[in-house]
């Protein structure tokens, strides 16, 4: 009897709080109504990782209930399990029953069933897979969103299907603010920098945050180089020699080139309108674009980009290798002699017209960027003049965001190993040690609370953006796995994208167009612009936030469910470059990981 107690607390509490089909058919007999109260991987699993879903109840049963398997073509059980009743509420103080069906490894198409005595009660989950290839379309998606944000360009419709457009934003006489003035570009000199990424839901394009996200999909690229080089992006470079991903930075890149003063190595903060344009199709933005003051946060990430893609593109493109190589130096000249030119809006706008209100990214912390920008050098050219840098900064772990990039640069000193110094071994171990220690510290934490997910334990991480720090762990797993090989960090990565994609606490897959309750109302202009379509796949939207800057209305205020499917929420469904990268970075990480062992795992058989 007292088996679904809880599930009857839940179909009360639940009328009260979500209409869902579940609680509409709650004494129903047949059809199984389907509960979002379930929370799980919409997309589904790789056949060899855990698998778990959580029902959220309102309070504990007093014994634990049992769950079904079944299969979703034919309503036949394939696996059947105790629910295990979760120790820890959930932050707003609920209760989690757990299903464990990691023994499930045959390829298929399920649901999961949960019932109640009598079979009076009967819910169950949307249909998910296991198979070998349920990530790949995601993996693909997270990197074709990069080409969907292209300015300067037509979309094509064999490219972009019902997200084809006209080019928009041209940058060919882009404005020099007289924030950005110097002898040689007086105010309102007009140079050209076309081309690039659309930051985010706006259509400015701002170094700093171009920084981070060309270096992790760099780095991607860099572990996973066999994967990358079969995938296809359908994107209008796909015949040609170099990996897609690669195409797809190099568009960035020509832009990014452009953002260098060739007069003096500076780096310009952003191109960008002196205020954000309305929700309107890039063709019809045609608001002036400034070229804003150069800093020199802006500078060291482009000199790390740089000398990263001097060294990545080197087996493909000699030339272009050697001026991205100069560029770097360039800038890294520029930047010792600028060691603290800082970005701060609010005083630019009392000294120079027109205002500028668009995205700041100021930060003031720069020694991570330098450190950054040293390790790429040092990989790049092997002076030891940037081994000093490196050798003296601070090795404590930090999870990479857009104003701290310290360990953009360590991942790649530790996956270069070769070519660091002779007697650097005792560097290397305490690095190599701060990294895994911090990602078992994260695994663990990430066991204790009661969706079982690594982003869930600590509301410190529920920042503007949440969605990528939850991504970045998933890096930090994959980077910890690399290195260790322990299974336990494959498994906390594998959590993490079941986080992203539904096992958390507002039971959204926040990829849009992945899973079955996925954003629709994205704070994207291409998206609003074009409401007759589906927002544009692939996107990973910013996520709960609790400091709700934006205004809208929530319909929570806990830290885990501060989020809100509409237009309004910039603060919260706002897509972003930067948060992409580190989906894509994850999603097709593991999907090299997933489908080498798959190659391995078939090849014995
Ligand atoms: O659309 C803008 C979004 O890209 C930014 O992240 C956000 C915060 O800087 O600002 C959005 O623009 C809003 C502006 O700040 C205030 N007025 C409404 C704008 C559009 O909703
Ligand atoms: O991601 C940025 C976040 O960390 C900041 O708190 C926020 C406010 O400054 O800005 C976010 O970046 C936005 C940028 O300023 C403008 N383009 C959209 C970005 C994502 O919302
Ligand atoms: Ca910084």
């Amino acid at each position: 009897m007292a088996a679904t107690k809880g599930i009857n607390k839940l179909a009360r509490g639940c009328v009260l709080v979500l209409a869902t089909a579940f609680c509409g058919l709650s004494y129903a007999q047949a059809e199984p109504g389907v509960s979002e109260n379930i929370r799980v991987n919409q997309l589904g699993f790789s056949p060899r990782s855990e698998k778990i879903a959580l029902l959220v109840i309102q309070d504990a049963p007093v014994d634990s209930s049992r769950f079904v398997v079944r299969s979703a073509k034919t309503g036949n059980a394939v696996m059947e399990g105790a629910l295990q009743v979760g120790r820890d509420k959930t932050w707003s103080g609920q209760r989690t029953l757990l299903a464990d069906f990691s023994h499930l490894k045959t390829s298929g198409r399920y649901y999961l069933e949960i019932s109640g005595p009598g079979d009076t009660e009967v819910i169950r989950s949307t249909p998910f897979e296991v198979g070998d290839t349920v990530f790949q379309d995601l993996a693909t998606a997270s990197l074709k969103a990069f080409y969907y944000q292209r300015a300067s360009t037509e979309l094509k419709e064999i490219h972009a299907g019902p997200w084809h457009r006209a080019a928009g934003h041209p940058d060919d006489k882009v404005l020099i603010h007289p924030s950005a003035a110097n002898r040689a570009r007086v105010a309102n000199t007009i140079v050209s920098a076309p081309k690039g990424w659309y930051d985010a839901g706006d259509y400015n394009k701002y170094v700093v945050n171009s920084g981070i996200t060309m270096g992790t999909l760099m780095s991607a690229f860099e572990r996973y180089p066999d994967y990358f080089s079969t995938q296809s992006l359908n994107i209008p470079e796909s015949q040609n020699a170099l990996p897609d991903i690669l195409d797809e930075v190099r568009y960035n890149l020509d832009w990014l080139s452009a953002m260098q003063d060739p007069t003096d190595g500076g780096v310009y903060h952003k191109l960008t309108t002196a205020g954000f344009e309305g929700m309107i199709a890039p063709h019809q933005a045609t608001q002036p674009r400034y070229m804003v003051q150069k800093t020199t946060a802006a500078t060291l990430d482009f000199a790390a980009v740089m000398a990263q893609a001097s060294r990545v593109y080197a087996p493909y493109d000699a030339q272009g290798s050697k001026q991205y190589l100069q560029a770097a130096q360039a800038a890294w000249k520029w930047a010792q002699q600028h060691p603290a030119v800082h970005y701060r809006q609010d005083k630019l706008n009392q000294q120079f017209d027109p205002d500028i209100t668009t995205g700041a990214y100021g930060d003031e912390q720069l020694a991570d960027e330098q450190l950054w920008a040293a390790a790429e050098l040092y990989l790049a050219t092997g002076h030891t003049d940037f081994w000093r840098v490196i050798s003296d900064a601070p090795l404590e772990y930090s999870l990479p965001n857009w104003a701290d990039v310290r360990w953009l640069g360590y991942y790649n000193l530790l996956a270069h190993k070769d070519q660091l110094p002779q007697d650097s071994n005792r560097w290397r171990s305490a690095i190599e040690k701060n990294l895994v220690v911090a990602a078992r510290e994260l695994k663990e934490a990430g066991s204790k609370n009661a969706y079982r997910v690594p982003m869930l334990s600590d509301p410190k991480n529920f920042v503007w953006g949440s969605n990528a720090v939850a991504a970045n762990q998933g890096i930090l797993f994959l980077e910890a796995f690399r290195i260790t090989g322990d299974q336990a960090f494959l498994n906390s990565a594998q959590a993490t994208r079941d986080y992203l994609l539904g096992r958390n606490a507002t039971g959204y897959s926040y990829v849009t167009g992945f899973g079955h309750k996925t954003p629709m109302h994205p704070h994207h202009r291409l998206a609003a612009a074009r409401p007759d379509r589906p927002p544009l796949p692939g996107f990973l939207v910013g996520g709960p936030n609790p400091a709700q800057q934006d205004d809208c209305a929530y319909p929570s205020k806990v830290a885990d469910q501060s989020y809100v499917d509409h237009v309004c929420s910039y603060a919260s469904n706002e897509i972003a470059i930067n948060w992409n990268a580190p989906l894509a970075y994850l999603a097709n990480g593991l999907s090299a990981i997933e489908n080498q062992y798959a190659e391995s795992h078939s090849h014995h058989e």
